[in-house]
């Protein structure tokens, strides 16, 4: 079997390099491994200092989290780490790339650091819904203070190296090549009769008193809403006050508690989720399949969606040309981009140096030819069919035929507008959502056309974006749009016609953890945008009245939203602060009596109960048409693009917890009391009568 750490012998140093790719994880094998390693140093009486290292493009990116479901076994992280603590050879670790969780935790075991100038260091373990649980929480502090050790652990975003070593964290920050920095520093540590320096000696001086702890917690507000891990880290750092064996025992039981959380459990499942996002139905081969270099892409259509587009593949240090046959299209598109990046600078994301070589990768031109070198090409013109085929067929001509033509629409058959081409195996859609720059989703929506070399470019182009990519069958709303309006927003709808209030409504959601309620959503995209969207969707399928009737109605009367200043709510000049308007009501009401809807006071539990469920039943019934080919993509989808709380796992994750039995009972009630559109979808009628969950029926179509 291939070894997970190898051991070399380089004069007085003993060279431990941790070798599991891909990422390094320390697993169960790897600590195994470790102890091996330090025992065969130990005996040689040659060597005087030992040094840790990690071979490929990271140091390591902790523990191996596929392994926590099972007992952790011997050694375990402690005992290693005790291991390199208490060893009478002063050890130095030497990262590279990144070093993360359980890969840092193990460093801080070590008596000396190094890190590349290049290097990151970070905890983000709260983001999986633990705490450090490898010593993090008790020697972190020892080497950095209380209140920078909160603070890196609330926050789970590493720090550079040069950060690191002002902090206290790392001893030296290399340049050049680390293992001759790393071997030089041994020697001089053997040269200078340095030996072992155990973190677990030192003490922390510093208290954490209840200001201290409302600081450290205020920037992480909005990412910890509806979050308890918080509180287990709080408890864990004031341990570190105690001495060490105590502080550890309390760190072990509250990791414990930590890893046994729902929280933990939903965010885990969303971690793996959106790494296994097309490892199935056949898009696995591809995903895995060695897809061609881009370099170069084009973009077709200069609107917000194809300005958007641009700077994400500048973003990624790709060159982009936007064409466009309206030279004002081009020049409004130019400002876009250029104040977009300057709000950037002016945000302190970048730097103006960055801004200007970003915008130097985007080229203009009035010319379609011009893009026959482009490695891809992405169609970003009005949703409208023909247009759409027009410039699709146009492509076709211009690109060799194994270049990727993609389209942007959110809207319309994709199956179509391939047919259009005399290449449809190479084209798909890209549903980029707003601003595509920023968002973190990208739906693949293939047809039955697809090719697997096309779909191995569209995940090829998701990793360059640095995106979760999600693929989808081509159908109405694909996933994410279809759920949103046959489900959450339409329950949203219907529930403001039966006597909600938007305020009600959205507050109500906003409270079980989404980060804006639907009706504030569609006030900042536009109800005119949603509008026009059912227009184009219904021309592929058709839904009974009352299907989003309020919103067309404001749409109609010119309350788009923030934009106009009014929409579901009133709008201050220049502020975004939403303000119930009495006249929103009033129109509410009047579209409800004129459906014989009888208003009524509705509670908060009835509004999330309703708009949860429905979504639940939507995702099920695009799972049973194999629009989505696992639940775990629909809750990647719904957590990555809809602001679903992730600690909730996503709508299908959620349904499990809350026991598929019980959510048919509840659909099958409302399904009484509203009618057709409350139908439970088949699937879940037969998960439940097999005493099956989502979870499940995506192991079975795996192993399928
Ligand atoms: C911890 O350390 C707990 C301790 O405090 C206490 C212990 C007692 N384990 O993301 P990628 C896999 S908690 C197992 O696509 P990238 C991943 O599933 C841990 N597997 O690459 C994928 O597999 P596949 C704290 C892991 O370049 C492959 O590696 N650490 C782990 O975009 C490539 O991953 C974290 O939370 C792992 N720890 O990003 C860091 N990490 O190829 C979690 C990755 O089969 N990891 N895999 O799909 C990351 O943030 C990113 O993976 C990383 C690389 C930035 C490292």
């Amino acid at each position: 079997m291939a070894r997970s750490v190898t051991f070399e012998e380089l004069g007085p140093v003993g060279l431990i390099c941790i070798d599991n790719p891909p990422v390094n994880a320390i697993s169960h094998s790897v600590r195994l491994e470790l102890v091996d390693a330090i025992t065969r140093a130990e005996r040689n009486s040659s060597i005087k200092v030992l040094l840790i290292m990690s071979s490929g493009e990271l140091f390591s990116a902790g523990a191996d989290i596929s392994e926590f479901d099972r007992p952790e076994g011997e050694p375990s992280f402690q005992q290693v780490e005790a291991r390199i603590e208490f060893c009478h050879l002063p050890v130095v670790a030497a990262i590279h790339g990144l070093a993360l969780g359980g890969g840092l935790e193990l460093v801080m075991a070590c008596h000396y650091r190094l890190a590349h100038k290049n290097a990151k260091l970070g905890m983000p373990e709260i983001t999986l819904g633990i705490i450090p649980g490898a010593g993090g929480t008790q020697r972190l502090p020892r080497l950095i203070g209380m209140r920078a050790a909160l603070d890196m652990i609330l926050s789970g975003t590493p720090v550079s190296a040069l950060d690191a070593k002002a902090k206290g964290l790392v001893d030296e920050v290399a340049e050049g090549d680390l293992r001759d920095a790393a071997l030089s520093f041994c020697k001089r540590l053997v040269h200078e009769r340095l030996g072992p320096r155990p973190t677990c000696d030192r003490t922390v001086i510093e208290d954490l008193d209840d200001a201290a702890i409302a600081a450290a917690l205020r920037p992480h507000a909005r990412a910890l809403k509806g979050r308890t891990t918080q509180d287990l880290v709080i408890e864990a750092i004031k341990a570190s006050k105690l001495p060490f064996s105590q502080g550890i025992a309390i760190e072990t039981a509250l990791a414990q508690k930590s890893l046994a959380t729902r929280e933990s459990l939903a965010l885990r499942h969303v971690f793996f989720a959106e790494r296994e996002s097309g490892k199935s139905s056949g898009v696995s081969s591809a995903k895995q399949a060695q897809p061609p270099w881009i370099r170069r892409v084009a973009i077709i259509g200069a609107g917000t969606m194809g300005s958007g587009i641009a700077m994400a593949f500048a973003d990624a240090g790709l060159e982009v040309l936007v064409t466009d046959n309206d030279p004002a299209a081009l020049t409004r598109s130019r400002e876009i981009i250029q104040s977009t990046y300057a709000s950037s600078v002016k945000r302190r994301r970048i730097t103006q140096n960055i801004a200007d070589d970003r915008i130097r990768h985007i080229r203009n031109s009035l010319v379609l030819a011009e893009l026959a070198d482009a490695d891809l090409a992405i169609e970003a013109v009005f949703e409208d069919m023909e247009l759409k085929k027009d410039v699709l067929s146009k492509l076709d001509s211009i690109l060799p035929a194994e270049r990727l033509l993609a389209t942007n629409t959110s809207t319309l058959s994709v199956t179509e507008l391939a047919r259009a081409t005399a290449h449809p195996e190479r084209v798909l859609g890209l549903h980029f959502f707003v601003p595509a720059h920023a968002s973190k989703l990208l739906e693949i929506v293939r047809t039955e056309y697809a090719s697997a070399e096309s779909l191995s470019t569209a995940f090829r182009v998701a990793k360059l974006l640095k995106k979760v990519a999600v693929v989808s069958r081509d159908a109405f709303g694909f996933i994410g749009n279809r759920m949103m309006l046959d489900g959450y927003f339409r329950e949203a709808e219907q529930l403001l016609l039966e006597g909600a209030t938007p305020r009600q409504v959205d507050t109500a959601l906003e409270n079980f953890g989404f980060a804006m309620g639907p009706q504030r959503v569609s006030d900042l995209g536009g109800n005119d945008v949603g509008t026009k969207a059912r227009v184009q969707l219904f021309k592929r399928e058709s839904r009974p009245d009352p299907y989003f009737v309020i919103a067309d109605r404001l749409t109609e009367m010119g309350r788009l939203g923030q934009k106009t200043g009014r929409g579901f709510y009133g709008y201050e000049s220049g502020s975004r602060d939403a303000v119930p308007d009495p006249e929103v009501i009033g129109i509410i009401e009047k579209l409800a009596a004129e459906r014989g809807i009888l208003r009524r006071e509705i509670n908060d539990q009835e509004i999330v109960e309703r708009c949860i469920l429905s979504l639940i039943n939507v995702g099920s019934i695009v799972l049973e048409k194999g629009i989505a080919a696992r639940a775990a993509d629909i809750d990647v989808v719904w957590t990555s693009g809809y602001g679903f709380p992730r600690h909730l796992g996503g709508p299908m994750f959620y349904a499990d917890t809350l026991g598929l039995s019980h959510v048919l009972q509840r659909i099958r009630h409302y399904y009484e009391k509203l009618g057709y559109y409350w139908r439970p979808a088949k699937l879940i009628e037969r998960l439940v009568a097999a005493g099956s969950s989502f979870e499940q029926w995506d192991r079975n179509s795996i192993s399928q």
